[in-house]
């Protein structure tokens, strides 16, 4: 694993000692959110989890190599650098091997956070099944990863131009807790709620680590989802963001965009459409999910 792998000193300390460490993934930099605004919000992450007493991992792929933890300059470059691979668990492999640079997404960050030893991974939103996914068979790789990979996955629930019912469904068959955070309706991204009941409900990041650190005891492997509503004041009412997402779908639809792209194109889509308010929503939820995640990090190392 060595050659593949670089831990900044930072993370690889507080992983020795034993401190609680956050991962963070790098797709929603280079292709979930735009420049500026996407180095902005991703140092501002890193310092909510810092606030939090956790020390802050982003996880992406430099010069063929896992960084686990950027230095400054690094996290400057990944996020003003254009054309930069979109890495999921397929890409890993090919990318790596040309020396190339890359954005980790949910899978992917999983995979190198596992690596590294890091239990608790912050985002927005997980990938999922999307709409119409009963013919294109578009099934995020994120929720084969969560049903492998040992990580606990905090966001603020599958983005909300997915399919959540079926998104639930393949989560329960795939054997992975979805656990609400002091909610009992399964979070819509944007929107506090869905209409949808969530499997579990812990009310604290403590019962929520004691989950964790039950479920991979019992040697059952896999990851966790932490769904975290978006704060009350930064929320976009479902029904005033759903119309812009059927449009941007009906968009996509036209457009024939498949595969890796569907979601990026989707997400600027919506910030043009709902005039920038998904975008501060974006960034709103994701602080809070950071916040969370430090505290979950902090009660597991306690454990
Ligand atoms: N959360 C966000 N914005 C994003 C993503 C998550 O708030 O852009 C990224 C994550 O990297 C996630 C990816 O893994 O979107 C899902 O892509 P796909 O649907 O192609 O699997
Ligand atoms: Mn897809």
């Amino acid at each position: 694993m060595k050659p593949f792998v670089e831990i900044l000193p930072e993370v690889q300390e507080a992983l020795a000692a034993g401190r609680p460490v956050v991962a963070l993934e790098s797709t929603i930099i280079t292709h979930g959110m735009p420049a500026p605004r996407n180095l902005k919000t991703a140092r501002a992450v890193a310092r909510e989890v810092r606030a939090g007493g956790a020390v802050p991992a982003t996880i992406a792929i430099l010069d063929g190599r896992i960084r686990i933890g950027l230095e400054p300059d690094e996290l400057e470059r990944l996020a003003g650098e254009r054309d930069v691979a979109k890495v999921s668990r397929a890409d890993l492999p090919a990318v790596l091997a040309a020396g190339g640079v890359g954005s980790t997404t949910v899978a992917a960050t999983m995979i190198c956070a596992a690596l590294a030893g890091i239990r608790v991974f912050a985002t927005g939103g997980i990938g999922g099944v999307h709409r119409g996914a009963e013919l294109s068979f578009d099934v995020s790789a994120d929720l084969q990863e969560l049903a492998r990979t040992p990580v606990a996955v905090v966001c603020a629930g599958a983005k909300a131009i997915l399919d959540l019912p079926k998104t639930l469904e393949v989560l329960e068959t795939l054997g992975v807790p979805v656990i609400g955070h002091g909610c009992d309706e399964l979070p819509a991204f944007y929107s506090r709620a869905s209409g949808l009941a969530v499997p579990l409900r812990r009310d604290s990041a403590a019962e929520i680590a004691t989950v964790m650190r039950t479920k991979w005891d019992l040697n059952l492997g896999g990851g966790l989802v932490v769904a975290n509503p978006i704060p009350a004041e930064a929320e976009i009412p479902a029904a005033e963001i759903a119309g812009h997402i059927d449009t941007a779908l009906a968009e996509a639809a036209a457009q024939s965009i498949q595969g890796k792209e569907v979601t990026p194109f989707l997400l600027a889509r919506l910030e043009e459409l709902s005039g920038g308010a998904s975008l501060d929503a974006n960034v709103a939820l994701v602080l809070n999910n950071a916040r969370l995640a430090a505290e979950i990090a902090a009660a597991y190392a306690a454990l």
